[in-house]
């Protein structure tokens, strides 16, 4: 690598005095005019033509590689927005790079002709400054209002999810089918059982679960609550478009609605194997990499069968019912399906470590 570096940097010094040798000759008129400046101006069309060739070359060999296939409603609409945004770029690359190439070639230095000179000229300015403005607002404008949308408050009966991020995992939070609002939750009550930090004094975090799966209904609008419990990760489900940062101290938040179930999926993609998956694309640390959690999209039907057949967080850790009120003890051991005959712990008050 050192050794690469500095033959490089030796053949570029070469180059150099060889080039200022060549000036000098110019300058003390020995030689009429510079030969490269011809050489160069060929190259510097060769690499014009070699360079759009393969810019189009490799892009439309690769056309079908830029995402994975979308499977949300909204993902349809940033999708069309991500290729207008596209073309429009692609356009302006090409009348740049053909500029900046051709006349460096055409106006190369010609004894028989003399540069004009002008100060400044108002119609080019105003051309080059008012076209992209406005191709930037109506670029702009269209992406703000389809953010605020996906971003904005989710419909009542969105179907709400939690997901945690921390070193190097995540984990997710559902409401639990009874009341399907999610418990109230403090970062000073996580413990090492207690991941969330569920509040227990609330009612509706007594059927909230833990899910190893990102389980998903078709044809639902899904709301995802993201947090943080270290450093920024950040949600990405491709197939979604679904892409939101997870930051320590603040909750964001991305709704979507999935439309294809994971078999669809498999059967436009035919492999029978192939799964969605939600991955974190903050480069977070060391284990940034190992932090995939799996994702499943079913028939809503479905999805309804596998919310009610789930154990609730509560019943999964009775020792916790020591942190209800007595007077919502019994609410709570029937709404987290414990045994009423369970022997229930003495009422110790929460205390906020
Ligand atoms: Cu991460």
């Amino acid at each position: 690598m050192i050794i690469g570096l500095g033959v490089v940097l030796v053949l570029a010094i070469l180059f150099m005095i060889f080039r200022i040798g060549g000036l000098m000759e110019v300058a003390k008129d020995k030689r009429e005019e510079d030969p490269w400046n011809n050489i160069n101006g060929i190259l510097f069309l060769a690499f014009m033509v070699l360079g759009l060739a393969g810019f189009f070359w490799y892009s439309i060999k690769h056309m079908g590689t830029y995402e994975p296939p979308v499977a949300s409603e909204h993902g349809e609409v940033t999708d069309s927005l991500f290729w207008i945004t596209m073309w429009v770029t692609v356009v302006a690359f090409v009348i740049i790079f053909i500029a900046m190439f051709w006349f460096t070639y055409i106006y190369r230095y010609d004894k028989n002709r003399k540069a004009a000179f002008f100060a400044d000229n108002h119609f080019l300015e105003i051309t080059w400054t008012v076209i992209p403005a406005i191709v930037l607002a109506l670029l702009i404008f269209k992406g703000l209002r389809v953010w605020n949308d996906i971003t904005g408050p989710a419909s009542k009966d969105a179907v709400v999810i939690e997901a945690v991020g921390q070193q190097f995992f995540w984990t997710v939070r559902y409401p639990g089918a009874k009341d399907g609002v999610l418990g109230h939750h403090n970062y000073k009550l996580i413990d090492a059982s207690n991941e969330f930090g569920l509040d227990l004094t609330d009612k509706n975090s007594f059927d909230d679960f833990k899910s190893a799966t990102l389980y998903l209904p078709k044809g639902r609008e899904v709301l995802l609550k993201i947090r943080a419990k270290d450093v920024i990760h950040s949600v990405f489900l491709p197939h979604f478009r679904v892409k939101m940062d997870a930051v320590p101290g603040m909750e964001t938040q991305f709704k979507f609605t999935p439309t294809k179930t994971t078999e669809e999926i498999r059967e436009e993609m035919n492999n029978p194997n192939y799964n969605y998956e939600m991955a974190c694309t903050e480069v977070c640390g060391q284990g940034h990499f190992s932090m995939k959690f799996p994702v499943v999209v079913v028939e809503a039907e479905e999805y309804d069968k596998w919310l009610a057949s789930q154990e609730s967080w509560l019943k999964q850790n009775p020792e916790y019912m020591k942190y209800v009120p007595d007077n919502l003890k019994e609410a709570a051991m029937i709404k987290a399906g414990l045994p009423m005959n369970a022997p229930v712990q003495t009422a110790t008050s929460v205390t906020l470590k």
